[in-house]
């Protein structure tokens, strides 16, 4: 069966999460990706947080699946005269350098667009243009910067960052998604473009619903279903809302049997009004459907804490799983909160190849994370990362080097 991106070759720059999410997702969708890395060290992930010495970490394995690699000095001569050959036969160059270092190498936009005007040019940085655009930036500095800190952890603690990588994949995503609209563009206007996306912006567009919240607090100082209200304070910013759902329908995570061992025994529990009666019926408190303290959305929020603690009485005497099992039959919303342990363990996911077994000539047999987008007509077929340099010959062949070229450029190390 054919990929959706088959035919579209990608010039890979990426290095560390960012952007290597962005290529190996395009890489997933039937793309030729090829990583250019630097000969002897290669991405520095290759060897951060190894787990087996000498073995490309899972840190990289497991965000540079499916991609070719080659390596190439491009701060010489005759790297960069390679890194035209390769500029002028792809269509799309994505990179996550510090900024200035692109054009440091000779790369700037207007050279792109000399040698291959259809060249679409795809970058993550920290931060948009601005006071900040010269800062290199992290994972976590982004999630500070875009509002996800300010707005995560419980209204007495510090601000706190998630372990969703928001700012390196989420960004990734987003760069992804650009790409694909401007190779759809460029089959009406046959021009290339640049994609820009910073790290804060992406973040921010993630926590989009607390800038919604921003407004309505300084609208109304009060927000009805924050833990702060009705007994708390509001400031002049959005709080830490701790584990309140965050939207119309008031949700908590709550012990369940066996917490007291088990760090991750707990369930979301959702008290969707739709099916209050349900929740009621389920947990003993019949009397609560018709009793105007509580039946109403607006009336309960006055009573959020008692009605969880309540609720919370009833999930103490069920496991995670048996829970679910008992409100998904009254169509209660409700999730468990499964270890990474009990994720990779998943038969579902691992039933539609989000969560995959890849073979590795050095590492042996390992776990990953898989294609999460299911197209019908493209489907993923999840291979190994690369070794270091493994396609060197191969790519320059493609593109018309000789052995002998090779040899020089090896000699010389370029290559
Ligand atoms: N041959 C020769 N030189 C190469 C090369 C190659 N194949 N590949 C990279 N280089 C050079 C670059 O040209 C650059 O050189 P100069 O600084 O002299 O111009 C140098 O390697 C290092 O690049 P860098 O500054 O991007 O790398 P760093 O380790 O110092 O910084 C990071 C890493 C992530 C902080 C920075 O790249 C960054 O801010 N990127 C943008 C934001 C981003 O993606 N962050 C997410 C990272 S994942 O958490």
């Amino acid at each position: 069966m054919s990929k959706a991106l088959e035919g579209v070759r990608v010039l890979d720059f990426t290095h560390v999460q960012s952007g290597p999410t962005c290529t190996q997702l395009l890489a997933w969708f039937g793309a030729d990706v090829i990583k250019v890395e630097r000969a002897g060290e290669g991405d520095a992930t290759r060897g951060q947080l190894r787990d087996i010495p000498g073995v490309d970490s899972l840190y990289f394995t497991m965000l540079n699946h499916n991609k070719r690699s080659i390596t190439l000095d491009t701060k010489k001569a005759k790297g960069r005269e390679v890194l035209d050959s390769l500029i002028k036969s792809c269509d799309v160059l994505v990179e996550n350098f510090a900024p200035g270092a692109l054009d440091r190498m000779g790369i700037t936009w207007a050279h792109v667009q000399k040698l291959n005007p259809r060249m679409i040019v795809a970058s993550v940085k920290g931060f948009g243009p601005g006071k900040y655009a010269e800062c290199k930036v992290y994972e976590n500095v982004a999630q500070c910067a875009g509002g996800a800190a300010s707005t995560t952890g419980f209204e007495d603690g510090p601000p706190l960052v998630t372990g969703a990588q928001i700012g390196d994949s989420g960004t990734g995503l987003h760069l992804a998604l650009g790409i694909v609209a401007a190779l759809y563009q460029r089959e009406r206007t046959g021009r290339g473009q640049k994609v820009l996306a910073p790290m804060q912006d992406a973040v921010l567009n993630l926590c989009r619903v607390k800038l919604r919240d921003q407004q309505r607090l300084e609208r109304s100082g009060v927000m009805h279903e924050y833990p702060q209200y009705p007994d708390g304070q509001f400031g002049d910013a959005v709080p830490r809302a701790g584990n309140a759902s965050g939207g119309g329908q008031p949700g908590a995570i709550l012990k369940c049997k066996g917490w007291e061992a088990d760090p991750n025994a707990y369930i979301y529990f959702i008290t969707q009004a739709a099916v209050w009666p349900a929740i009621c019926r389920v947990i003993g408190e019949e009397g609560w459907v018709d009793d105007a303290a509580y039946a109403t959305p607006a009336a309960r929020l006055l009573h959020l804490k008692p009605i969880f603690a309540r609720i919370e009485k009833w999930t103490m005497t069920q496991d995670k799983f048996a829970a679910m099992d008992i409100l998904n039959e009254h169509d209660i919303p409700c999730g468990p909160i499964l270890s990474m342990k009990e994720i990779a363990a998943d038969a579902s996911l691992r039933e539609s190849g989000t969560i995959v077994e890849v073979d590795h000539p050095t590492r042996g047999r390992y776990l990953s994370v898989g294609n999460p987008i299911k197209m019908s007509d493209s489907p993923t077929e999840v291979t190994r990362s690369p070794l270091l340099g493994e396609h060197t010959d191969e790519v320059l062949q493609q593109l018309g080097y000789s052995s002998e070229d090779l040899a020089t450029l090896r000699a010389e190390k370029v290559i």
